[in-house]
């Protein structure tokens, strides 16, 4: 089945000039970006986008990393696109990510763990308008 994600290359990344590294995972497994821009969030785009964990201990620490530095978002599409890209991507914490996963090979931290992407259907299409309207 074809599907959309939304991904984010986040500011730790921009800022190690991995975004290339980055796309190139992802264009090797076959999926194919089809929107993408470099974008400085405002507070207000990273809160949105970070909603669900609003009131946690870390909802201000990771609305500030967000927000630092620019960013690259895209869509990416795909056969199974959601659930490929989260296995590309490896686990939220980067010690943990199995071997050659994006967040093994560059996440420096739980909280800046370089890469996001949409968990679901539902948070491909919010994602998806909070990004590109
Ligand atoms: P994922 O991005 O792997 O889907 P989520 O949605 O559970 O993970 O968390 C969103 C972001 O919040 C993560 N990318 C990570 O940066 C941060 N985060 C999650 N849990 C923690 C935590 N316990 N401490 C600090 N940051 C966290």
């Amino acid at each position: 089945m074809t599907e959309k994600t939304l991904v984010l290359i986040k500011p730790d990344a921009v800022e190690r000039n991995l975004i290339g590294r980055i796309l190139v995972e992802y264009e090797r497994n076959g999926l194919k970006i089809c929107d993408m821009k470099f974008i400085h969030a405002s507070t207000e785009l990273a809160e949105k986008h970070y909603a669900e964990h609003q009131g946690k201990p870390f909802f201000n620490r990771l609305v500030a990393y967000l927000t630092r530095s620019p960013l690259v978002a895209l869509v990416l599409e795909g056969d199974n696109a959601i659930s490929r890209v989260r296995a590309l991507n490896g686990t939220t914490d980067p010690e943990m990510s199995p071997d050659n996963t994006i967040r093994a090979l560059y996440g420096l931290s739980l909280s800046e763990n370089t890469v996001h992407a949409s968990d679901s259907k539902e948070s491909s299409i919010r994602e998806q308008s909070i990004w590109f309207g």
